[in-house]
């Protein structure tokens, strides 16, 4: 892939400007800086390899060369609205999801708050991080990282949770250009409808473990263990507490982890 092709490739959206790197340390990384220069909005940055690809709380993703799909949108906060800043991971996971669906057939769903899992491994992982200016939020960065072929795969003793690629779950090969361009489409698609409950529903649809126990696990407190109902409106995922209590938590430093119920 080089500049030329990419924007070809993707010429019919309406994106802001377009870089393509063989090579970079994080996608989200440069997006920041490019919001924080004055990148327009839905501005694209794709990389085949990342050395430096970063998960949340400074955890890494793995993008070698060759084998994954990593980029990153910017989405300027006047074409969001504030109170919308806490769907985009949703918006991000839940377009995995249905372009996964829609080309390949594969189901798969998302493990809250932002990993999109396929037979129980996790295939894609998804990193909105916000540009401040000041007090004032100026832009959302929507990072995204999927697992295309095998080799993108994380050997098993380096991973913490199982993890899989879109070639693996399918047995044949895929044109990831392909799958870049239905995504992108699939996010713009979304995003005049972010406000709306059909967003919610849809997000909410996708969620794995519903009804299952689940333990949140976070580094600043208490494991809660719960049954999974849902999503609140601004994303916050509703658990059934063992004594029939329903609390909600935000998307914040946590883990989720399925559980049995003793
Ligand atoms: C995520 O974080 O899953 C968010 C990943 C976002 C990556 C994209 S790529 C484009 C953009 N530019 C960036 O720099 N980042 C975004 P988290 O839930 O914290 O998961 C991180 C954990 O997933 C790591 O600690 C590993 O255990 C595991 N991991 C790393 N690489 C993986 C891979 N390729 N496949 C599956 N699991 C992986």
């Amino acid at each position: 892939m080089d500049l030329n092709s990419l924007q070809s490739c993707l010429s019919r959206l309406p994106l802001g400007q377009i870089a393509y790197f063989d090579e970079i340390d994080s996608t989200n990384e440069y997006a920041l800086s490019w919001a924080e220069a004055g990148a327009r909005h839905l501005s694209l940055v794709v990389a085949d390899e990342q050395t430096a690809g970063r998960g949340r709380s400074g955890r890494t993703w793995f993008t070698p060369p060759g084998a994954a799909l990593a980029f990153s949108l910017v989405l300027n906060q006047e074409e969001l609205g504030f109170n919308q800043i806490t769907r985009i991971t949703g918006l991000g996971a839940l377009g995995v999801c249905q372009v996964l669906k829609k080309i390949y057939g594969l189901g798969s769903q998302i493990k809250w708050p932002n990993d999109v899992l396929v037979g129980g491994s996790k295939l894609a992982g998804v990193l909105a991080e916000a540009n401040w200016g000041g007090d004032e939020l100026q832009s959302m960065v929507l990072g995204i990282g999927i697992n295309v072929a095998q080799e993108s795969v994380l050997p098993k003793s380096e991973l913490n949770f199982p993890a899989t690629s879109v070639e693996t779950a399918l047995g044949r090969p895929v044109d990831r250009w392909e799958m870049l361009k239905e995504l992108l489409e699939a996010i713009i698609g979304w995003l005049p409808y972010l406000d709306q409950t059909e967003f919610l529903q849809a997000w909410e649809e996708n969620l794995a473990y519903q009804k299952e126990w689940v333990q949140l696990i976070s580094e600043y407190s208490k494991p809660v263990k719960g049954r999974l109902l849902g999503l609140e409106s601004d994303g916050s995922l509703r658990l059934e507490l063992p004594g029939g209590e329903t609390r909600f938590f935000q998307v914040g430093e946590v883990h989720l982890r399925v559980v049995d119920r003793s």
